[in-house]
């Protein structure tokens, strides 16, 4: 494979080393084809949100820090685009948060398990769960690949975090009872809008942030933990990222109205 050598005075560098290192996973096999199909979506909706980490999305990243921290049982669940994007972070945040890692994939193969429980072990992961036939536990009423789950994490879990999902098994694992939480850039998406919590953010800002959130309200109390779940409504800030994504899409169009007519 080439190495595409990224000038950092580059206007869209960042966004660029992104894409290398999803490619260059999905040659390694860790990244399913279709998670390049799937970032292209993200990208869209980042640009809409103006690339940065707003205000609904810190309200979100509060809130699900809170949920990881009043779990009994809390588990990340990690798909490729995770493992290549926020591999280092995952193993942080589950450290800080006390949780299990599983790899659940929509695109399964034994082949990208063990990839991705590689790249996850190297990052740092003591135990990664849900990988061959430690995933021998079945989500009910769900037939895609992602109802195979590890008996010892996501069946028994009562919080679990999904970075970049598809949205049946969110709903299939709201359905079990249990809290999940997405991270997800598209508002309107499937997943986003069954989650118990919605952070709509990029993974690879939202992950850190999270991490750092989660030690920070470690030092507080339980019942100031619960009072930050009891304020998040999830719809409530899904529709101010909406409210965000219109007002920034008007200013643009009044921008681009007074350049065109030169006022
Ligand atoms: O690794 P596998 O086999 O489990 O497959 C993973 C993919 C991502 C291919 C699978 O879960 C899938 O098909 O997902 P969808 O239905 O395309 O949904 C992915 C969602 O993630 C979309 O709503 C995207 O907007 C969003 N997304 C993409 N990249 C990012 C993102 N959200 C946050 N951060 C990103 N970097």
């Amino acid at each position: 494979m080439t190495k595409v050598e990224i000038p950092p005075e580059h206007p869209r560098a960042e966004s660029l080393k992104i894409r290398e290192k999803l490619i260059e996973n999905y040659v390694k096999g860790v990244v399913a084809s279709a998670g390049l199909i799937a970032h292209g979506r993200g990208e869209a909706f980042d640009y809409l949100l103006g690339e940065r980490t707003t205000e609904p999305a810190l309200k979100a990243i509060k809130a699900a820090a809170a949920a990881l921290l009043t779990a009994e049982r809390p588990v990340i669940s990690v798909n490729g685009n995770t493992a290549a994007l926020a591999a280092e972070d995952t193993v942080k945040l589950a450290k800080a948060a006390d949780a299990k890692i599983e790899v659940n994939l929509f695109y399964r193969s034994i082949e990208r398990e063990t990839a991705i429980k590689r790249l996850l072990e190297k990052a740092g992961a003591a135990e990664v769960l849900g990988v061959g036939e430690d995933a021998s536990a079945r989500i009910p009423e769900l037939t895609s690949e992602r109802r195979r789950v590890d008996p010892r994490g996501i069946l028994i879990a009562d919080v679990v975090l999904v970075p970049l999902e598809d949205g049946d098994r969110t709903e299939a694992l709201v359905r079990m009872g249990k809290k999940v939480i997405a991270i997800d850039l598209n508002p309107l998406s499937r997943t986003a809008q069954k989650a118990s919590i919605t952070i709509v953010d990029n993974v690879v800002r939202a992950m850190p942030k999270l991490v750092e959130t989660v030690k920070k309200l470690k030092m507080e109390s339980l019942d100031e933990r619960r009072k930050i779940l009891l304020q998040f409504d999830n719809h409530r800030n899904l529709a101010e990222s909406l409210d965000i994504i219109r007002e920034r899409l008007s200013k643009l169009a009044e921008e681009g109205k007074n350049v065109v007519f030169g006022k």
